[in-house]
């Protein structure tokens, strides 16, 4: 059966579902097809950092109630070294904004919802999805195991890195960029009241540790480590070891300890594919590039493109001009490589690579302490730490 909509969006991630979101809200039409099962998106743990931008656009288009109620406002940061932590005042330094720290999972469990809500089709556990022809777009894929068919005038690729729209694309059309650094980070859920009220970025001679939070009584924990680790490499001992040692201050600070019930290894890569357009197939988000997890950058990305991408469809649809469509990659592209100059820096900054020397530690400590004393540093580093959206 061939199905006809006006935009095909692949990928219930952040990306395809707000682009759907946004686009209803504006009258136009799309299906979002996805090929896991809504109960897998809704369990994934990834991101939690929102910048300012992405929680202003969610609350303008009705997305926010839940958000502003259980989310957590944060105005500062801490960037902890040599014994210290310094606390970064993102919101005394960006003139008022602060970032929210609300899970993706939680954010997917919105979007599904508000698009359920409205009428919106999400097919999801759809099958061997591919991209017959970009230029009169036409998906092909099966659905409950039978053949199926979606016409549309654009299609999204919002599939993610591992997706098939930007593979779909012909050889020779796209230059990719990849940067693969040499460690990853080994995350874990640790159930224990929280240590902190604001995140600590942690530089040790040891390597990068990270504290953050997801819930009142659940800590989000990581480690730099060897991006091959498995779980098996990390027993519970090693962990909290590591992470003392690593978070150490002169202050009496301690890290509160509870029961580890999740583990896993973060690759920590940097890709970039140029353009973001092929035809009429728009990529946006992780199916376009990737960034380290250091700046938490991904997400916040994710709905960059889509907003500027809603924006240029909205302007095609109503006006017929096709000036911000075929401008979209290029002001996507300029946001995406800022991101990735900015995650970059704060990666280099804050990990230990391999055949790092003590002078190598010491230009490190130097440079966090520039930016923990300079206010010109540390409004660069606030200004893209909450406002990369604004820019
Ligand atoms: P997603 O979330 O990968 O969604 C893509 C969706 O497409 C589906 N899909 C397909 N559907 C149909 N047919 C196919 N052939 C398909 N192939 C794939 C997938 O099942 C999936 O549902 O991409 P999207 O929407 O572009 O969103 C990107 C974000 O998920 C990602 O950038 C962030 O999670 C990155 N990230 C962070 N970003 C932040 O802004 N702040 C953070 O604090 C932050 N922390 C993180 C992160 C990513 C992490 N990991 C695991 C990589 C922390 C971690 C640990
Ligand atoms: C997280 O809470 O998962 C998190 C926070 C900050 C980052 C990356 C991940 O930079």
């Amino acid at each position: 059966m061939t199905a006809r909509v006006q935009v095909g969006i692949i990928g219930a991630g952040p990306a395809g579902l707000l682009l759907g979101h946004l686009l209803h809200r504006a009258g136009i039409e799309s299906i979002v097809l996805e090929n896991r099962s809504r109960e897998a998106i809704e369990a994934t743990i990834r991101a939690a950092v929102l910048e300012q931008g992405t929680v202003d656009l969610l609350v303008a288009t009705g997305l926010g109630e839940r958000m502003l109620r259980e989310g957590a406002v944060h105005r500062g940061v801490h960037l902890r070294f040599g014994g210290r932590s310094h606390r970064i005042d993102l919101h005394a330094l960006t003139g008022g904004k602060a970032i929210t720290l609300y899970p993706q999972h939680e954010i997917l469990r919105d979007l599904v919802a508000a698009r359920l809500a409205a009428g919106g089709t999400i097919r999801f556990e759809v099958e061997d999805v591919t991209i017959a022809d970009p230029r009169d777009p036409l998906i092909v894929y099966r659905d409950g195991g039978a053949p199926a068919e979606l016409r549309c005038d654009f299609i999204a690729g919002c599939d993610g890195y591992h997706g098939v729209c930007r593979p779909s694309i012909p050889a020779g059309v796209l230059t990719e960029h990849h940067h693969e650094y040499p460690f990853g980070w080994f995350g874990t859920l640790v159930r224990a009241p929280r240590s902190t009220e604001e995140l600590i970025y942690a530089h040790s001679p040891r390597g990068f540790a990270l504290v953050s939070t997801r819930a009142p009584d659940v800590q989000r924990l990581y480690l730099q480590c060897d991006p091959h680790d498995g779980a098996d490499a990390w027993p519970d001992e090693r962990i909290w070891k590591e992470l003392h040692a690593r978070l150490a201050t002169d202050d009496g600070w301690r890290l509160s300890e509870g029961e580890i019930f999740q583990k896993g290894t973060i690759a920590m890569r940097s890709f970039v594919a140029e353009p973001m357009q092929h035809e009429r197939l728009f990529l946006a988000g992780d199916a376009a590039h990737i960034v380290p997890p250091t700046g938490a950058k991904g997400l916040n990305l994710a709905v960059a493109d889509v907003r500027l991408l809603a924006e240029a469809l909205i302007v095609f649809y109503r006006d017929g001009r096709r000036d911000l469509l075929a401008a979209y990659s290029t002001t996507a592209l300029r946001r995406v490589w800022r991101a990735q100059q900015f995650a970059w820096w704060m990666t280099a900054m804050l990990h230990r690579f391999p055949g790092d020397d003590a002078f190598q530690e010491r230009l490190q400590i130097a440079q966090l302490d520039q930016v923990t004393r300079s206010r010109a540093v540390a409004t660069m580093m606030a200004e893209s730490y909450v406002g990369m959206l604004d820019s």
